[in-house]
């Protein structure tokens, strides 16, 4: 069968508007490949008005766990996604919304090419932070093979930035807590992602670089979650920490 990646992404799009979770593409499209997953990520990102920058998805083991897929995967950031400080988050705009602590990288530089390394990566750093990111797939109780996750822009759906801290943390040895409804649910390292999170950056680098694309200065990379995701509904608090970025918190409504 002919694949319409317009279609495609139209699919993953209304899924979105409308709150309805979706089945997997790949139930009626078995051969979609994860290339093909990327080529519908890009109409919708061609779509997403300004991009603030770029995440990866399943750098850990806890989340390649959670959802049965063992390769890291990458998205893109719209500004317009972008949660304040302060701000809680509306549930009700969202499907099955869960979230994850992350270390957030902004790049002080341009950084592209195929053998970019993790200490290319520290070098054009400009600061870290730490991060939330509320991912919220547009599929039925998060069913999906590499390809589907990849389509559906590795269920990206909102994110909320630390103050930036511009020097002294080693990211790797940085200690994570997640924090739900006042109880400690998880914790980990940086380390978690990847090995290092900027060798988890190393990799987005290397990854956009076959699509003759790159990380531009000012932009911010979400390195992966490091701990499994936890489900929010209103009402609920999720705080993460990490060891010299402090912490951040998000109320739900
Ligand atoms: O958990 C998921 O929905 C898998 C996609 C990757 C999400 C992430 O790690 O940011
Ligand atoms: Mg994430």
């Amino acid at each position: 069968m002919a694949i319409d990646i317009t279609e495609l992404a139209a699919r993953l799009r209304k899924a979105e508007a409308d709150r309805v979770a979706i089945e997997p593409l790949t139930d009626e499209l078995p051969d979609l490949g994860v290339g093909t997953g990327y080529l519908v990520q890009r109409e919708l990102r061609e779509e997403a008005g300004p991009l603030a920058g770029w995440k990866l998805g399943l750098t850990s083991r806890a989340k390649q766990t959670q959802v049965g897929v063992r390769e890291p995967i990458y998205g893109f950031l719209a500004a317009e996604r972008a949660l304040d400080l302060g701000a809680t988050l509306d549930t009700g705009a969202l499907i099955q919304p869960r979230a994850e602590p992350e270390i957030a990288f902004t790049l002080g530089r341009d950084l592209t090419g195929p053998h970019v390394t993790a200490t290319d990566v520290l070098a054009a750093t400009a600061s870290l932070a730490v991060a939330l990111e509320i991912i919220d797939s547009r599929y039925r109780d998060y069913r999906f093979t590499p390809a589907d996750v990849v389509a559906d822009n590795t269920s990206a759906a909102r994110y909320l930035i630390g103050p930036p801290v511009s020097a002294g943390v080693d990211p790797r040895l940085a200690g994570v807590v997640l924090e739900h409804n006042g109880e400690v649910v998880a914790t980990a390292c940086g380390a978690a992602a990847l090995g290092h999170p900027a060798a988890a950056v190393a990799w987005l680098v290397r990854a956009l670089a076959v699509e003759g694309d790159g990380l531009r200065a000012g932009e911010v990379v979400l390195s992966g979650g490091l701990t499994a995701a936890v489900p929010v509904v209103p009402g609920d608090v999720v705080v993460a920490s990490v060891d010299r970025l402090g912490s951040i918190e998000l109320g739900c409504r």
